[in-house]
């Protein structure tokens, strides 16, 4: 059978042969992103320390993340910096992780693609992109953090698992599952919680970490959203929230600050779609995330189809390139043609 377990032997002589490489996650980094970049991090210097690692994010991970062992040395490519250029063009092997196509990267994936180096592929997206050497790409996965402990264990590396490290998977593991609520597809999602307990883990600090660490500006941008701006469309079985800039301003948004937010409509009993519309702040186009609970309605084909974009069956997101007014009426239109 054809499975991620055959290509760890490539993998392995991939690592034995690389003197300097980077670990590298999509743009607006999530928990997962930074959870299983940073784990990897950790990994691979005690497993191979004679290798040079270093993370690069396109851009900042969000302050509620900054917690994770390691956040702090890793290269933001908007940063510019020189030194980080060199570092990237002195690398002999690069890992992909948490997205499936080098465009979700913006300007970084432009110096990826016409990097020499091989490009590993590790993530749980549908349809990866035909742009890498070797491909570790399975949507059973709850996360791709998951798939980095899975693929840590298959070389034999468990025991090189620092607390640090444990951490960072469990943050990335909680925040793309809601906390164990959706994308668990197998019991070993929660064998993986429970080594990470062994590992040292304080879980409850972790979610407090993640979970209330809102500033004031943030919760009452969330409580304006509710109100005022939430769209609930109860024969269509959906809701919606649009964010204009000067809205966003008004509430002095950072990002990451309306992470999760388009998860609280999904909470109404009879609401089984729900998307965040949010203006980008060039306002060239707008930010979509989609959201659906249940086995039926696959909010990835929905982002596919409409948006320009992807994901997975029940949390997807996307780009719509006009107005945000012009982006609401559109996807009422959708709702009328499609549900
Ligand atoms: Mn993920």
């Amino acid at each position: 059978m054809l499975t991620w377990k055959n290509n760890i032997e490539a993998l392995r002589n991939l690592l034995s042969n690389a003197r300097q490489c980077l670990v590298t996650s999509h743009v607006n980094p999530d928990g997962d992103a930074v959870g299983a970049s940073l784990a990897w991090w950790s990994y691979l210097k005690a497993a191979y320390p004679e290798m040079e690692a270093r993370v690069a994010f396109p851009n900042r991970c969000p302050e509620f993340l900054r917690w994770v062992e390691g956040a702090d040395q890793a290269i933001v490519y908007a940063d510019g910096s020189e030194s980080a250029q060199r570092y990237i063009k002195g690398c002999d092997l690069i890992f992909c992780l948490d997205f499936n196509a080098l465009n979700r990267l913006d300007g970084m994936g432009e110096a990826l693609a016409s990097h020499a180096a091989p490009r590993v592929l590790i993530d749980h997206h549908r349809q990866p992109a035909d742009e890498f050497q070797l491909a570790f790409s399975d949507i059973s996965m709850s996360s791709t953090s998951e798939f980095i402990y899975r693929i840590v264990a298959a070389l034999g590396g468990k025991p090189l698992l620092s607390k640090g490290a444990a951490e960072a998977l469990y943050a990335g593991l909680v925040t793309d599952t809601g906390s164990f609520s959706f994308g668990v597809n197998t019991p070993e999602t929660f064998r993986m919680a429970a080594d990470l307990m062994e590992l040292g883990i304080d879980k409850d600090e972790i979610a407090n970490k993640i979970y209330d660490s809102y500033s004031e500006k943030r919760m009452r941008l969330l409580g304006y959203c509710l109100q005022s701006k939430m769209r609930v469309f109860p024969r269509h079985r959906a809701a919606y929230v649009a964010l204009s800039r000067s809205e966003l301003d008004e509430f002095c948004f950072q990002p990451g600050d309306t992470e999760g937010f388009v998860n609280f409509p999904l909470s109404i009993k009879k609401v089984r779609l729900s998307a965040l519309f949010i203006e980008s702040a060039d306002k060239t186009h707008i930010r979509v995330s989609l959201r659906s609970k249940g086995k039926d309605l696959s909010v990835s084909e929905l982002a596919r189809k409409y948006f320009n974009g992807g994901g997975h069956f029940n949390a997807s997101g996307g780009k719509y390139f006009d107005s945000l007014k012009n982006c609401e009426d559109y996807f009422e239109k959708i709702l009328k043609d499609e549900f």
